[in-house]
């Protein structure tokens, strides 16, 4: 307890923040060839924004190209190993490629943080039907059974069915919806909130979560960072949101953003950067 009240107060007075410029935002030497490669330039939403060859997925198909990074997060002194899946929010090329990774990864969970618009702008395309409908993306095919939500998330119920196998699969969905662009989460208890509902909907599962945001590094980094952070705060660890953002950094380059400008983000305390999750959520999670 004493060495997390230091680290509030280190993040409150901008060691931490000092400390997390210099972290790298790409692990040196990890290399994103493929992402580049004419015939998946299409694929990817953001140009800037690739994944790594290394721990990229592969789809088990001739174009095995999506974007996409396994992120496994351990937690010390216990048996513990946090499996996600960082994507993008699937265009509309590539709902089909969504889908077929989801279904050979086994996950029959997806945690979405975008809405498909924000301030005008697309930022992930609907990759599933509306309630009570059947959609088809390529060789899948998707039914949503059921919608429910608050104005924080939305639960939805999904079947997600091989076509060429002739094989269902149950998939819950939950998109969290009270994240503004460029902003913070309005009630931080909220996302905390959705962050234990996460970690409950988790529990026996095995296989990765999917967890997807516009770019999949933004927001998806917040939502994994604050998962480590409760799951080694449950197992009597101590928290080092730098090491958890570095460890994730070598999975997926960006994770977390940061304003360039620094002062920004102290003022504004913008929506992804780890100053925003440590002083508005580890706090809360710590003194809670
Ligand atoms: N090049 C994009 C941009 O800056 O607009 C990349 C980007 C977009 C980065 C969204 C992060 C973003 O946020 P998130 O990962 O939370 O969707
Ligand atoms: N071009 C990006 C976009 O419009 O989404 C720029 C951007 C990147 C905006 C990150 C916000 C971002 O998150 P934060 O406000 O937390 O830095």
């Amino acid at each position: 307890r004493e060495s997390m009240i230091q680290l509030a107060e280190g993040l409150i007075t901008g060691t931490v923040l000092a400390q997390f410029d210099q972290l790298y935002r790409k692990k040196p030497g990890m290399t994103m060839s493929c992402a580049r490669l004419p015939q998946n330039i299409s694929k990817n939403r953001y140009r800037d924004i690739s994944p790594y060859d290394a721990t990229r997925v592969i789809l088990k198909s001739n174009e095995d190209y999506i974007n996409a990074n396994y992120i496994n997060m351990e937690i010390p002194s216990s048996t513990i190993i946090n499996q996600y899946i960082a994507c993008q929010g699937p265009l509309p090329n590539t709902c089909p490629d969504f889908w077929q990774m989801t279904w050979e990864q086994g996950s029959s969970m997806v945690v979405m943080l975008t809405t498909q618009v924000e301030r005008g702008r697309v930022k992930c395309h609907q990759y599933w039907p509306e309630p009570s409908g059947s959609s088809s993306y390529g060789n899948f095919q998707i039914t949503c059974h059921s919608e429910e939500g608050n104005p924080a998330y939305v639960f939805r119920e999904m079947t997600l069915t091989n076509l060429e196998k002739e094989e269902s699969r149950q998939l819950t969905q939950i998109q969290y919806i009270a994240w503004p662009d460029h902003g913070v989460p309005d009630d931080s208890s909220d996302f905390l909130d959705f962050v234990c509902l996460v970690r409950k909907k988790r529990a026996g599962r095995e296989e990765p979560v999917v967890v997807h945001c516009s770019a999949g590094i933004g927001r998806t980094g917040v939502l994994i960072t604050m998962e480590t952070a409760m799951c080694l705060i449950e197992c009597n660890q101590p928290v080092y949101p730098l090491d958890i953002v570095r460890t994730m950094r070598d999975q997926r380059a960006m994770m977390i953003q940061t304003k360039a400008d620094k002062k920004y983000v102290c003022v504004s305390i913008s929506r992804s950067s780890v100053i925003q999750c440590c002083r508005i959520h580890v706090p809360v999670l710590m003194f809670h």
